[in-house]
């Protein structure tokens, strides 16, 4: 009998993108952060992708006041695995991004592969009215900002996590990515299996085109063979579709209100489980199962 494969579904539950304004789902206080984690968790996924954000003014917020808030409390009601952002936003310095990640030591860490454009503004045409004054100008910022993630950058990230036997969501917007990627990789600052996730939509980074998530895949394929595991997120309307996509060509996925608030077209998502939910439905059409948080684990040879 064939074994079945496992689909690492990550959640991203809240992440840096959008501001509260643009929808009454996005989680923003800790207790809405926890809830949706623990949501997503029993919902089907194996990893949580956190961000913490100001519970007032829902603006992201990378302290370790409020990563202590959320992380006991996940812990303590789930068994999924813990990663933490070191994109924060791209308003912040890297040694700001670094810090809940220094000192909680996470089994996963996010780490973006390139200094890029990160093109928000587009979505000033959508949302007219802002509860909060942060959001307009972080929004409109993005013209002219710089998500900064040098090589230095980068390397800080790779050896303060490497004392803490914390591994990391290698995130790719393009293709240059996968060479620095492969770079550190040679250089044994990256060890086997190397888990990629391709970003797909970002107004900076690579489209959402079947040819581009193609030559992605091919590209990793090739500098990669089978030292890495590969997974996927859509940003906005293309979500579900790279989901499916990845899950065809081998990969995994992610989901979650970090990268779109939708649950369909015009419909915004009433928590990230209902994407969770949507994206199981999608594994167990093809065949395929959810993997466990353990069965994740084992699958990118994390501490545990
Ligand atoms: N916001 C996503 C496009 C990070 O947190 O390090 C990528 C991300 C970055 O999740
Ligand atoms: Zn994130």
């Amino acid at each position: 009998m064939t074994k079945q494969r496992k689909i690492i579904i990550t959640c991203a539950v809240t992440g840096a993108i959008h501001t509260p304004s643009m929808s009454p789902h996005l989680p923003v206080t800790p207790a809405e952060i926890i809830d949706a984690a623990i949501g997503a968790a029993e919902a089907g996924a194996a990893i949580i992708h956190l961000h913490a954000r100001n519970p007032v003014t829902g603006q992201p917020d990378q302290s370790i006041e409020q990563f202590g808030a959320l992380l006991p409390a996940i812990k303590q009601r789930t068994d999924c695995v813990l990663n933490i952002t070191t994109g924060g936003s791209p308003t912040m310095s890297i040694d700001e991004r670094l810090r809940p990640v220094a000192e909680f030591k996470p089994e996963v860490a996010s780490l973006n592969m390139g200094s890029m454009n990160f093109g928000l503004y587009p979505m000033l045409s959508r949302y007219g009215n802002f509860k909060h004054e942060w959001e307009r100008p972080y929004l409109e910022g993005s013209r002219d900002r710089v998500f900064r993630n040098t090589f230095a950058d980068i390397e800080k990230i790779l050896t303060t996590c490497a004392e803490n036997g914390t591994r990391f969501e290698i995130e790719c917007y393009d293709i240059g990515h996968l060479y620095t990627c492969a770079h550190f990789f040679e250089r044994g600052l990256l060890k086997a299996p190397v888990f990629i996730q391709s970003v797909f939509g970002i107004l900076g980074g690579i489209g959402t085109h079947n040819e581009d998530v193609m030559h992605m895949k091919r590209t990793a394929d090739r500098l990669f063979g089978d030292d890495y595991r590969w997974s996927v997120l859509g940003a906005g309307r293309s979500q579900m579709a790279i989901a499916m996509q990845s899950m065809l060509m081998g990969g995994h996925l992610r989901v979650g209100l970090e990268d779109s608030l939708w649950a369909g077209p015009g419909r915004l998502a009433e928590s990230n489980a209902e994407q969770v939910r949507l994206a199981r439905q999608m594994v167990e059409a093809l065949g395929f199962a959810v993997a466990t948080p353990n069965e994740a684990r084992d699958m990118l040879a994390l501490k545990g």
